[in-house]
């Protein structure tokens, strides 16, 4: 059986666990913290050389890449896929989730994640409101607005759950759990999709699971009741 080493909760970790729910591939939970000093095990930085989770173990082999893992459980369990066979629809998929990785996490969900949850409960460190507000108003529109722009049906692209789908909203469940919200009269392709997105019983069913872990840290749930 794999074992995914993670926070249930965390972006990239929910990334491995949907596609493994997904494709129905067993797998164990290994819970490692790397923001919590001392949590993680002694063996971390051979297991994850950034130190940063999800982290795959299948025998006595090892990944540490959210997008590394996803790719590889789509190989080791081709069905259902989560790459579109048509190479421009591949592309694009590929393309969605470094934006996730690289634009969405770094540029807003990270920094708002790191203001409201990592500094005052972790780090001993007051919220920089002025982060904040500078996420809000200046980095998120751009975002928001392009993703408006590229939601044409229930999937970002094509019409199965592909990696797109997964790492988008995965960051979203995250924003959302830290009880900002998108503004659905400004965003309403971009709100539906989400809403939809996190209906599915693949999402529910990872949703669930990490419902203690967010009770545990007192996050919002209210935006799911709507799913
Ligand atoms: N490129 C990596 C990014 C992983 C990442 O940023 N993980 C975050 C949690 S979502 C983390 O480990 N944060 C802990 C830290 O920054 O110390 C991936 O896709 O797996």
């Amino acid at each position: 059986m794999l074992t995914i080493h993670g926070v249930p909760l965390s972006v990239h970790t929910r990334k491995a666990i949907v596609t493994a729910i997904l494709k129905k591939v067993d797998y164990r939970f290994e819970v490692v913290i790397p923001v919590i000093p001392g949590n993680p095990p002694a063996n971390w930085s051979t297991l994850s050389p950034t130190g940063l989770i999800p982290v795959l173990q299948d025998g006595d082999f090892t990944l540490a890449d959210s997008t590394a893992i996803c790719l590889y459980l789509d190989r080791k369990q081709p069905a259902p896929p989560i790459f579109p066979e048509d190479i421009r629809d591949y592309g694009r998929v590929l393309w969605f989730d470094a934006y996730a990785g690289g634009t969405i996490f770094r540029h807003v969900v990270h920094p708002l994640f790191v203001q409201t949850i990592v500094g005052p409960n972790i780090r001993n460190v007051p919220t920089d409101r002025a982060v904040i507000d500078d996420v809000l108003t200046n980095v998120q529109p751009k975002i928001l607005g392009y993703l408006e722009s590229q939601i044409a049906g229930k999937y970002l692209v094509g019409d199965t759950m592909t990696l797109a789908d997964i790492a988008i909203v995965s960051n979203f469940i995250v924003y959302q759990y830290l009880g900002f919200e998108i503004d659905a009269s400004r965003y309403p392709k971009l709100a539906g999709y989400l809403r939809e997105i996190a209906a599915t019983a693949v999402f529910q069913r990872a949703l669930a699971d990490e419902r203690p872990f967010v009770d545990q840290m007192g996050l919002k749930r209210g935006f799911l009741s709507a799913a």
